[in-house]
This record gives structure tokens, sequence and C-alpha cells, in this order.
């Protein structure tokens, strides 16, 4: 990888390369682990460039990374953290200064590799579950006294799921690829889940409270910690942004729960797992359960549907428009992508009460008549 070399050439690096490797399973930016040799001893980085189809403004997003990563080292310093390095993102400065090299076409930006760590594509355990959860629950509570008028909106409409779906229309409508003919039976499913746009339009009405939110709460966006699966260390900052609570619970329910690969190619081995759910839920709502309002907590499930369900709808999309915007290995990844969060969203309608009953056993609410009780 020698333009590599040269991009790291642009940072402050000690020691000598040695090598640079393609890493995770992002969709959208080009990730890359790069190690050194320094006193003897390797050193890892991840090298990010940052694909400005996707991110209009890449200094926004690099600017919201610095932000809100001094906030929670500060909060974890406060809490007298140790290893402090590995449970928060730490940008290194190019040589010019900045948080990022521009080599005139694109942002590259460079981090610290979370070292003892490891990420998972699906969840294998219930435990990987309830401390992924956990992690994404922290970062929320460290983040509930960040002020939100000094964070960018990374990507504007990112979640409206009315303007997903009049996309998906528009892409339709243009079936630049002459791929409509293909997916009958996806047009018809996405357009009979419609009424939760309705839904999600009447959510909006209850002014939810506006805070900071990842926005992509993949479970392969959390480093674990090898040996224990605790979640030490939250990655992926590009979406931080204003936003409310059920994105990042909805990106949870739709990443954690299916029991096999986002792009699995047969769907019917999705369904929602309703065990994970609940260690999911027992994490995540550990952490926050007095933080959030009532609004907040009765809209979790409907929220998750509605991720799901915009999801569904962007690789819909994107594979109607010909696959310009997730990156694709072969000509139906998208559709099939697709499908699996149809068959998602399927089975979290059959298992909705369960689900709600779920949220009730580890909300505030229930906890305090338990007490009372
Ligand atoms: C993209 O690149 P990655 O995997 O972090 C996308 C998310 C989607 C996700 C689907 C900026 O995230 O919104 O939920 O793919 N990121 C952007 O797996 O669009
Ligand atoms: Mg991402």
């Amino acid at each position: 990888m020698e333009h590599t070399e040269e991009i790291l050439s642009n940072f402050n690096i000690y020691g000598e390369y040695l090598d640079a490797q393609p890493y995770g399973s992002g969709h959208i930016n080009d990730t890359i682990l790069v190690t050194y040799m320094n006193l003897g001893e390797k050193k890892k980085y991840i090298l990010r460039k940052i694909n400005s189809y996707v991110f209009k403004d890449p200094r926004i997003i690099i600017e919201n990374t610095i932000n809100v990563t001094d906030h929670i080292r500060q909060k974890l310093v406060d809490a007298n953290e140790f290893n402090i390095n590995i449970k928060v993102l730490t940008l290194m400065k190019s040589k010019n200064g900045k948080y990022f090299y521009f080599d005139n076409k694109d942002y590259w930006c460079l981090i610290y590799f979370i070292e003892g760590a490891y990420t998972v594509d699906q969840v294998e355990t219930k435990d990987q579950a309830y401390e992924a959860a956990k992690a994404y629950g922290k970062f929320q509570k460290y983040l509930s006294d960040f002020d939100t008028a000094k964070c960018h909106i990374s990507i504007k409409d990112f979640h409206n799921l009315s303007n997903r779906i009049n996309a998906f229309k528009e892409s339709i409508n243009v079936d630049k690829e002459n791929r409509v003919k293909n997916i009958p039976n996806e047009i018809s499913l996405a357009k009979s889940y419609e009424n939760l746009d309705k839904e999600f339009v009447r959510l909006q009405s209850k002014n939810l409270p506006i805070r900071i939110t990842h926005n992509d709460t993949k479970i392969n966006n959390i480093m674990l910690q090898e040996g224990t699966s605790e979640g030490l260390c939250v990655v992926d900052l590009d979406t931080v942004m204003p936003g409310i609570i059920l994105n990042d619970f909805g990106d949870m329910v739709r990443t954690f729960t299916s029991p096999v690969l986002e792009d699995e190619k047969d769907s019917s081995k999705v369904y929602m797992r309703l065990n994970i759910f609940d260690a999911l839920v027992k994490g995540y709502l550990g952490e926050l359960k007095t933080c959030l309002t009532e609004d907040e907590v009765n809209s979790l499930v409907l929220g998750a549907k509605i991720i799901v369900y915009e999801q569904a709808i962007r690789f819909l999309t994107d594979y109607i428009s010909g696959d310009v915007y997730y990156k694709v290995e072969y000509d139906l990844h998208n559709l099939n992508r697709a499908k699996n969060q149809f068959a998602l969203l399927a089975s979290i309608e059959e298992q909705t009460s369960e689900m709600e009953k779920t949220i009730r056993k580890y909300s505030f609410k229930s906890t305090f008549v338990n007490e009372v009780i």
C-alpha cells in the first residue's frame, strides 16, 4: 500500500513503518490498520479515509469527534478511571497541526489502535449484548451534559424516515439501472410498512429530548475487552450529532438481535432473538433508566421498528440506484441486505408485546413499583 505510506508520512509517528492492512467491515469509509516498529515494540494505528461523497464537509465530523472525545476523556478522568487511552478514541495530529491530513482529494485521520480488544459482526452471547449495550449507555450518559448547539449535524436528515421514503420512491421513478422489475415483492413489502412513517411523525410531535446520539450503534462499533467481553470503547464517531435516543436504541436492536450477518444470503435465517434483546435492554437501561423520559422509554420498541424499516429502505434504494452509497461485493448485495431487514422487521412485529414487557422489566417505573412492594 504505497500511497498509504505516503499519507502516513504526513503524521508524526515514531518508528519504522512495517505494514498496512484493510480493517473492519464498515460500508462507507476506508479503514486501514497500520503497524510501526518503535524501539523494538510494535505500535498499531487506524488510518481512516473519510468518504466525501457521504460526508460533504469532513472537517465537521473531525471537529465533532475531537469535542466529543475530549468531553468523554474528562468524564473518565473525573471518575478516576485508569487506562483511559483504551476507553476513548484518541486522534493524532498531522504535521500541519490539524487532526487530519488533506491530500487535495481526501481527508485522512489517524487514531491510536485500542489494544487488547476485539469486535464482532454478529452477537454470539448474551454477555456480549449486555456489555456492548452498557457501553453505549455509558457513552450516552457521558454526553448527557454536552451542549447540543456545539455539535454539528454531520449528515442532514440522516434519520428522517419521511425523507428516506421519498428518496426510495424517487429511485423507483428514475429506475436508473432497470432493476425495479426484479423486486416487486420488496417494493410492496416496503409500501406495506409505510404506516411506520405516520408513527414516526407522531413521535416527532412528542418533543422527545434532543441528545447527542451516536447514530451508528452497530455491534461492531464497540471494542470488547479480550477475555471479559467488557465494552471498552465506542468507535466510529462520524455520525455523532444531535438526535433522539431511538436512533441508537433502534440500531442496537437491528444489529445485535439477528443471529446472522447483516448480509446473510438466506433471509429465512433472520429473526429477532428475544434473549439477546433482554440482555441489550438490561445493559442499556441499566445505565440510562433514570435519565430517560417516560415518552422515550415508551417509544423504544417503536423506535427499533422505525430504524430497521429505514435501513431496509436505504439498502433497497441503493440497490435500485445502482449501489452508489454502500460498498458492495456483488450485484445483489444491497438487495440481500434489504431482505434481511424486512425479515427482522417482521419478527419484531410478531414479538412486539414480549419486547414491550422486557422494556417494562428494566425501566425505572417497574423497578420503582417493585421496590415499593
Ligand atoms: C453505514 O459504514 P458503516 O458500516 O459505519 C451507514 C449506517 C448504516 C450502516 C449499515 C454514514 O455505516 O448509517 O446503518 O452502514 N453509515 C452512513 O450497516 O451512512
Ligand atoms: Mg459508521
